[in-house]
């Protein structure tokens, strides 16, 4: 074990099993202590003055690779925090804890007086840190993470800016207040519901997105008689998927209040995706049945069993179906044809992939942020200088004594 002190690694999430745990190292040596342990696959060590990268590799016990992780070094100037986010079971993060206290970081707690349970260097800094705690997906860390160490330089660069470009500085924030929506989609899951005929293959595609079985399919028509909401990663926005059953007029009263249960569920997704039997064709009035007027904004079709000689085609579509829709894509559930671009669609459809997103674009990202954001918006028509300070107090600066060092 290494003498010096100082250094102390902690876990920021919360322990237990998840999908992403993150550990913070600090102290005069927090570097080539990380370095030790940590094999990046670009083959270049970690830096302390190198512009904050996200670094990709694994975390070694000598020849044993104990995990990949994402690492992150906070940016020059802050103090220096290095987080490892790694997978979120209980033993890896333990060996890996185990690993920086014999390396010299001592596991420290969260009351051993080193600094605020959250640390940052500004007010967003410091929420995203707290945001971590609840995060699902690796792209959402790597969101996090970025935010965490540019959206305070951003945030100074538009109350700079208030002065002098009020119209510029307008469009800034709004832009900032705009990425919200996205960004909660991201941190806290997206419901996708899939709706449709009987028989259409909708538990068919639900278990195929799941990757596993979990809806019963059948060629019985109701064969799903209740809803069923499952958790996935998809290539990194965590989604929740829910099947419905087909059709409202079939079984007893049970059944007919489950499926309007389903119903429910489907109205409130956040994104709809109607199945329909690309071998049959498409029912009379297909979207008054599945499609309710107050459906979520984004509808995607799917034209499933496409391993099938085809009933229909696009130009068949009711064209007020076609006109709601956002893509309209040919699959097949039972052999994975076409699910990777539905899966881009999806990711599409809800802000998260295309159209200029990415992670690395500063977001507001907690509806704290957005009302601050808005009240120095609403203050930029009457007092720029009133604006500047809402958002340097209200989102940058933090106060005394909430820093860590
Ligand atoms: N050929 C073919 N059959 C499919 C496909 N997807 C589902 N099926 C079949 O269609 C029937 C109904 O599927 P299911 O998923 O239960 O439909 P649901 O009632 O809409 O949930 C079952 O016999 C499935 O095996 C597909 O892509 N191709
Ligand atoms: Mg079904």
């Amino acid at each position: 074990m290494k003498t010096t002190t100082g250094n102390r690694s902690r876990l920021l999430t919360p322990p237990g099993v998840g999908a992403i745990a993150v550990i913070q190292v600090a102290g005069p040596d927090a570097l080539s202590l990380v370095n030790d342990l940590f094999r990046p696959k670009s083959g270049r060590p970690l830096k302390a003055l190198a512009d904050s990268r996200l670094r990709y590799g694994e975390i070694i016990d000598g020849d044993e690779v104990l995990d990949d992780v994402i690492v992150n070094v906070s940016v020059p100037g802050a103090p220096l925090t290095i987080d490892i986010c790694a997978h979120g079971g209980v033993r890896i993060v333990e060996r890996i804890l185990e690993l920086l206290s014999q390396a010299g970081a001592a596991l420290a707690g969260p009351d051993d007086g080193s600094g605020d349970a959250w640390p940052g260097t500004s007010r967003v800094a410091s929420d995203a840190a707290r945001v971590l705690s609840r995060t699902k997906t690796k792209l959402a860390v790597r969101f996090l993470a970025w935010q965490r160490t540019h959206l305070a330089d951003r945030l100074t660069g538009i109350a700079n800016t208030c002065d002098s470009a009020p119209d510029e500085a307008a469009a800034a924030l709004q832009a900032l207040v705009d990425g919200y929506p996205t960004a909660r989609l991201l941190l806290d899951g997206a419901s996708v519901a899939i709706v449709g005929p009987p028989n259409a293959g909708k538990s068919t595609l639900f278990n195929r997105l799941l990757g596993r079985t979990s809806a019963v399919v059948s060629p019985t028509a109701g064969t799903t008689r209740d809803w069923l909401a499952e958790g996935i990663d998809l290539g990194g926005i965590p989604l929740t998927v829910i099947d419905t059953a087909g059709d409202l007029r079939s079984g007893g009263e049970l059944d007919r209040e489950a499926i309007a249960t389903g119903r429910a569920q489907a109205s409130s997704a956040d994104l709809l995706i109607l199945v329909l039997d690309g071998s049959c064709p498409v029912p009379a009035a297909i979207a008054e049945s599945y499609v309710a007027p107050a459906a979520p904004k984004a509808l995607i079709l799917v034209a499933n069993k496409s391993d099938t000689e085809p009933a229909w085609q696009s130009h068949d579509l009711p064209a007020d179906l076609a006109r709601r829709a956002t893509s309209l894509h040919a699959v097949s559930a039972l052999t994975g044809e076409g699910i990777a671009d539905l899966a881009s669609a999806i990711k599409s459809a809800l802000g998260l992939a295309g159209s200029g997103w990415s992670y690395d674009l500063p977001s507001l990202f907690t509806g704290d942020h957005v009302a601050t954001a808005r009240a120095a918006l609403t203050q930029l028509r009457r007092s720029p200088v009133m604006a500047k300070r809402t958002i340097l107090e209200g989102l940058v600066e933090l106060q005394v004594g909430r820093g860590y060092n």
